[in-house]
């Protein structure tokens, strides 16, 4: 039952409402009275973790003042909501976004000082909120950045995970995990112990007929556990508008105890069901691009889409609205196939518990999903066992096969002659045990269907899911090609760079509307321009030099060329690929008289990137990487020459370090893996170039930025499929370059080589699936042409303004337009209009 202050009294809320701090003054007010009331402490012990819990706190205050605006506003407004469901978002931090988002970074900075602090040293107490494992978790915090900048009425909803992605040590060149327990104190979070569903699991069905000859059925027993929402604000940038990100945490049914099991004794196993269902939200599986089809995982899947369908079906109940506007009033978009559930679970709803017929409400269904596919690596597609759903979710499988069977019934009706095409598209994979293919689900019970990059979006439509284009037509499936968020990883991350273009561009305009850095062009042969963005660029290296030289002990030269590979680590990204061309380089120095070395230009390469935990063969190339290092970098003869780094623990706001000080960044995946990559916008967007192959959104970025600014080399996706033929049946005879570096590494030069037998092995003796050696010889001579390009400093120096100024494009602010123009059908709800009268603000 929801309460509502009655009119009279109304004047006394108005009066003292909570309106958040805008001055100086009332910002150090507000710190100064969390330091003293909230956490409880004094001017005498107030540290630097003390002054970053206190700032945030009044931040948050704030920002939830406007969060509560920006419900209200759009809840009088009546109109569509979007709903991101992703089960992750890599938010990184959020004080400093926060600051700058509201536009009180300089009014937080004087304020701090004001009280004893530096400004940048608060900033680097927060830990990064670290839910998610890589480019998916990060583009859709990107995308909520976007929503809320773009004043589009939107929620995300996901999984408050107890433990976030590790934290990555390396210990003697190895990977060691360390979980990441980092709720202890999160200033950012609302626990909402008023909203709070029950979630059920396993149980039976039992169906019946109603009085009027209905089929019922009634999903009963097995047991409940209780989702708590925890709410996320998300400041857009320069508007007010704040939205919502709600996380759900999983708690025991029966609350402290169970007090059947504790009256009679039991209570050791009371506290285990307890321990049990907060299990569910507990930890953040560590794969990236890879499903392993564990049941905790399907809970989670579960768990958390109920949870947030319950709330949205909620919300749209108030409306009093017949369900057959649901579409209208709602959309939710499936970050992969991990919510695929949703769909079954919002037929369950209306089908069992609000009486649709089945028709009526598929319809719905269809109508309100939309999915986004970001892989077509197979061992990434989900696919869930028969046996194992079946028992955790009975109703829902049974929905599942009554949708395979009219889905299949009206593909045959279609294609009436097509005997296999049944069992090819069909959502049940005919296998021992049978299993739910996932993507099929999701692409049957959405209205569209898209990828996130234009290759990518072609590759879906003629690989994996062709049989689906043939039967739903080409207009189902679509492309939105990923973007990013110039806020984050402009603004926030190199700040002088954009101090520079605001000043060139005429204000800050350009970080809502990206393509104003076209305005840059005119500057690509500025002399006194030119010297000082060379000099931002040579300070972001000073800085990440800095950061090298703390963390690994190594110096390094900032004149250097900083090459930079960061990503998951992952065989098909082909880090092994950039380490084998390094211990190339290395070998050609090692080879040439002083002479010839002092004519090379001096490189810096550095790495990083987890491994997920359980893969073993990323975790050699770290093993590599480090023990290349080792010995490359004391290496006398080499000295400034080369360097090689590997960066513990790589994460977003280290990115943030990273990204501006790249002159080079590598993203030289295997034609046709990478389905669009993020990280290659972020590098671009601050400065550096690119050396790729013709994949994902490197193929966009060249259409951009033009052909003469990037680095491309390799084979092309096309051609991919007949060199692995070619490996297997044929003769596969290696690059001599690469031969000579596997005969180093099996000499023993970088330490005990039957520690990487593995990694040469695959190459070598299991048919180079990833096409190393086919690539390499190009590599390594596209890598020359970048030692070249680099010695004329000043058409570098041209080439990375001319890319900066093209680069609108890849904003997640296009993107996210795209989205709602092409598949949500929303509107932006602007602040500026007047609210309902007479309406509690
Ligand atoms: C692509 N992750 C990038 C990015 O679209 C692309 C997570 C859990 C389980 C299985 N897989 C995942 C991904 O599939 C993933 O991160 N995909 C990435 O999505 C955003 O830019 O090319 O690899």
């Amino acid at each position: 039952v929801e309460a509502s202050i009655p009119e009279p009294q109304r004047a006394a809320w108005k009066k003292f409402q909570a309106n958040g701090f805008i001055s100086q003054e009332d910002f150090e007010r507000e710190v100064v009275r969390h330091v003293e009331t909230t956490l409880a402490r004094s001017m005498f012990n107030c540290d630097e973790t003390a002054a970053y819990a206190a700032a945030s706190l009044a931040f948050r205050d704030r920002l939830i003042t406007e969060w509560n605006r920006t419900q209200q506003r759009q809840t009088f407004a009546d109109g569509k909501r979007v709903y991101y469901l992703s089960l992750e978002f890599l938010m990184g931090r959020a004080l400093d976004n926060a600051m700058l988002n509201v536009g009180l970074k300089d009014v937080a900075k004087n304020g701090l000082s004001d009280l004893g602090f530096r400004i940048e040293d608060i900033i680097d107490q927060e830990h990064d909120a670290a839910l998610g494992n890589g480019g998916l978790g990060r583009l859709a915090a990107c995308f909520l950045d976007s929503l809320a900048s773009l004043n589009y009425p939107a929620w995300g909803y996901g999984l408050r995970y107890r433990y976030g992605i590790f934290k990555q040590e390396i210990v003697d060149g190895y990977q060691v995990e360390v979980p990441d327990y980092w709720l202890d104190f999160n200033p950012w979070e609302f626990p909402r112990h008023d909203v709070v569903v029950d979630i059920q699991f396993y149980g039976n069905v039992r169906k019946y007929q109603d009085e009027v000859g209905k089929q019922i059925a009634v999903w009963e027993g097995g047991e409940i556990v209780k989702a708590v929402a925890y709410d996320v604000p998300i400041p857009g940038f320069d508007t007010p508008t704040t939205n919502n990100l709600r996380l759900w945490s999983s708690k025991a049914a029966s609350g402290e105890f169970d007090f059947q099991k504790f009256n009679s004794g039991d209570y050791e196993s009371s506290v285990a069901d307890q321990q049990r269902a907060e299990t569910i939200s507990a930890v953040l599986y560590p794969n990236d691009n890879l499903e392993r089809g564990k049941e905790l995982r399907l809970k989670q899947q579960y768990f958390w889409v109920a949870a947030s369908l319950y709330d949205i079906v909620r919300r749209f109940k108030k409306t009093k609205r017949a369900w057959a506007e649901f579409p209208e009033q709602v959309a939710i978009q499936l970050n992969d196939t991990h919510p695929t559930l949703a769909v079954v679970e919002l037929q369950r709803i209306l089908i069992d518990l609000e009486g649709l017929e089945w028709d009526e409400a598929w319809t719905i269904v269809t109508k309100t999903f939309g999915y986004t596919n970001h892989t077509v690596l197979p061992e990434a597609l989900e696919k869930w066992s028969v046996p194992l759903m079946q028992n955790l979710l009975p109703r829902h499988l049974q929905i599942i096969y009554e949708v395979n069977l009219y889905f299949l019934q009206s593909v045959e009706r279609k294609f009436p002659k097509e005997r296999e095409l049944l069992s090819r598209v069909s959502i049940i994979e005919e296998s021992q045990p049978k299993m739910v293919r996932m993507a099929y689900l999701a692409i049957v019970g959405s209205h569209k269907v898209n990828g996130v990059a234009e290759l990518h979006s072609d590759l879906i439509k003629t690989t994996i899911f062709k049989d689906f284009v043939k039967i739903f037509g080409p207009d189902k499936f679509t492309n939105v090609t990923n973007g990013i968020t110039p806020r984050r990883w402009l603004h926030q991350a190199n700040p002088r760079l954009s101090e520079l273009i605001a000043s060139k561009t005429g204000g800050i305009g350009f970080l809502k509307d990206l393509n104003l850095l076209n305005e840059l062009e005119k500057y690509v042969d500025d002399k006194e321009f030119k010297k000082e963005w060379a000099e931002i660029k040579y300070a972001n290296k000073v800085r990440l030099a800095k950061h090298i030289k703390t963390t690994t002990g190594v110096t390094v030269n900032p004149a250097a060329l900083f090459d930079i590979q960061v990503k998951r680590i992952h065989e098909y990204k082909r880090q092994q690929m950039n380490i084998f061309g390094v211990i190339h380089r290395y070998l050609t120095i090692k080879a040439m008289t002083p002479e010839e070395r002092k004519k090379l230009a001096p490189r810096v390469s550095i790495f990083g990137g987890k491994a997920a935990p359980g893969y073993w063969m990323a975790k050699t190339i770290i093993h590599l990487i480090n023990n290349v290092g080792a010995v490359v970098n004391k290496d006398k003869d080499v000295g400034d020459l080369l360097k090689v780094i590997f960066l513990e623990d790589y994460n977003v706001s280290k990115a943030e370090i990273i990204v501006p000080a790249s002159d080079v960044s590598e993203h030289i995946s295997t034609a046709g893996t990478e389905a669009s990559g993020t990280s290659n916008m972020k590098f671009v967007l601050n400065g550096g170039l690119i050396i790729g192959t013709c994949d994902g959104a490197n193929i966009e970025i060249t259409r951009e930025i033009g052909e003469n600014n990037i680095f491309l080399f390799g084979n092309l996706a096309e051609d991919v499929e007949d060199l692995r033929h070619a490996h297997t049946y044929g003769s596969h005879t290696l690059d001599p370059d690469l031969v000579k570096v596997f005969e180093e590494i099996k000499k023993g030069t970088f330490g005990d080589a039957t520690a990487f037998g593995a990694l040469t092995g695959a190459i070598e003796d299991h048919g180079d699936y990833y096409l190393v050696s086919d690539d390499f010889h190009s590599y390594i001579q596209t890598q020359a042409l970048v030692d070249e390009a680099y010695k004329n400093q000043d058409e570098w120096i041209s080439k990375t303004i001319m890319s900066v100024a093209r680069m609108g494009f890849f904003s997640s602010d296009r993107c996210i337009n795209e989205y709602a123009e092409s598949i949500w059908n929303v509107e932006p709800l602007s602040p500026k209009k007047e609210t309902a009268p007479g309406l509690l603000m």
